[in-house]
């Protein structure tokens, strides 16, 4: 009689010991809103008057917003109004004149950070940017936000426009990169509502997600999303922390901005899914968390062992195709 095939990989589970800690202290700084003629000086200082808070209360790394330097002027059909520069949102450099001032103070410091801005490449492309900076003033990586929302021609019957399809390309890739002692993979805003973008950054190894945003709280095409905004916010989130085994920093740029109410409650989410801290206000402010990167294993290596559970072959329809194809008869639809 031949034996029961033992499963191939059980030597994979059980209890074991815990690997040794790797603790990091990380902060989110949210931002309150930035007017559409703040003096990018006006808007640095408040960046480092965060990291300096930050640094008071031990962070080695803070995550900033989404479009941290600027109002978020995709809000506008910059083409209808004589008063506004579409170039003057973005940067050419980076750091650039005003924010060699920010990549000074923090090497000074020791703090690395996490910065989202519209950038203007040299040969003239436009993306929704994050850069990672380590604690010594280096940029690690740079991400150009992926999932761009909203539309791209001028829609009047909107209260205000949301034209990141006119004024940005999308990127194509979630890369992550070896920083402060893990891996760090970064998004941007709807990035976080769609799952592909965790899984794919997990993946890639990612233990830590730093996501900056810019959240209106009112959504034009749909408005009875309005008063969920804070639940989807947290939900996308703490699901993608969660179902990833990930550490996740969401951070925003909250308030009336230019007439605009925007969703603030930036928070640092554990690879549970639970909220380890949150903001309380809709204004410049820094939470901050001791996390332990080496906890993620504790749901990578057993419930979420994507080596061991995940079933790809089945998972086809993901790449396959865009949009979702129902069935065309009884039978089940197969991808
Ligand atoms: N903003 C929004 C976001 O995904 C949006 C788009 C606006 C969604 C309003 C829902 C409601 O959070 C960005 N910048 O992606």
């Amino acid at each position: 009689m031949s034996a029961t095939p033992l499963d191939p990989d059980a030597a994979a589970g059980g209890a074991h010991e815990p690997p040794p800690p790797r603790r990091l202290v990380v902060s989110a700084g949210q931002l309150g809103p930035i007017r559409r003629d703040e003096p990018r000086e006006s808007v640095v200082n408040r960046l480092i008057r965060l990291l300096e808070q930050a640094h008071s209360e031990g962070a080695e790394l803070i995550a900033f917003p989404e479009l941290a330097l600027t109002t978020f002027f995709p809000r506008w059909y910059v083409e209808g109004d004589p008063e506004l520069d579409l170039d003057s949102f973005y940067e050419t450099e980076m750091p650039g004149p005003e924010t060699k001032r920010l990549f000074a103070r923090a090497a000074e410091l020791g703090v690395g950070f996490c910065l989202g801005y519209a950038e203007l490449t040299p040969d003239g492309r436009r993306f929704n940017t994050q850069i990672l900076v380590e604690r010594d003033g280096s940029i690690v990586g740079s991400y150009h936000k992926v999932h761009l929302p909203g539309h791209r021609e001028h829609e009047p019957w909107r209260e205000f426009q949301h034209l990141e399809r006119r004024y940005f390309e999308p990127g194509d890739s979630f890369d992550t990169w070896n920083a402060f002692g893990g891996v760090v993979g970064m998004a941007t805003c709807n990035d976080r509502r769609w799952p592909e973008t965790y899984r794919v950054l997990a993946l890639n190894g990612a233990e830590l997600i730093l996501i900056g945003y810019n959240t209106p709280k009112h959504y034009a095409p749909d408005p009875s999303q309005d008063p969920l905004q804070g639940f989807h916010n947290r939900l996308v989130m703490q699901a993608g922390a969660y179902q990833n085994g990930c550490y996740v920093v969401g951070t925003a740029k909250g308030g009336d901005e230019e007439g605009v109410p925007s969703l603030a409650e930036s928070c640092i989410i554990a690879p549970s899914g639970e909220i380890i801290v949150g903001c309380h206000t809709e204004a410049d402010e820094v939470v901050t968390a001791e996390i332990d990167l080496s906890l993620t294993t504790k749901y990578r290596e057993t419930l979420f062992d994507f080596e061991r559970y995940r079933r790809p072959e089945t998972y086809g329809p993901i790449t396959a195709q865009k949009g979702a194809t129902p069935p065309t008869s009884p039978e089940v639809s197969h991808g």
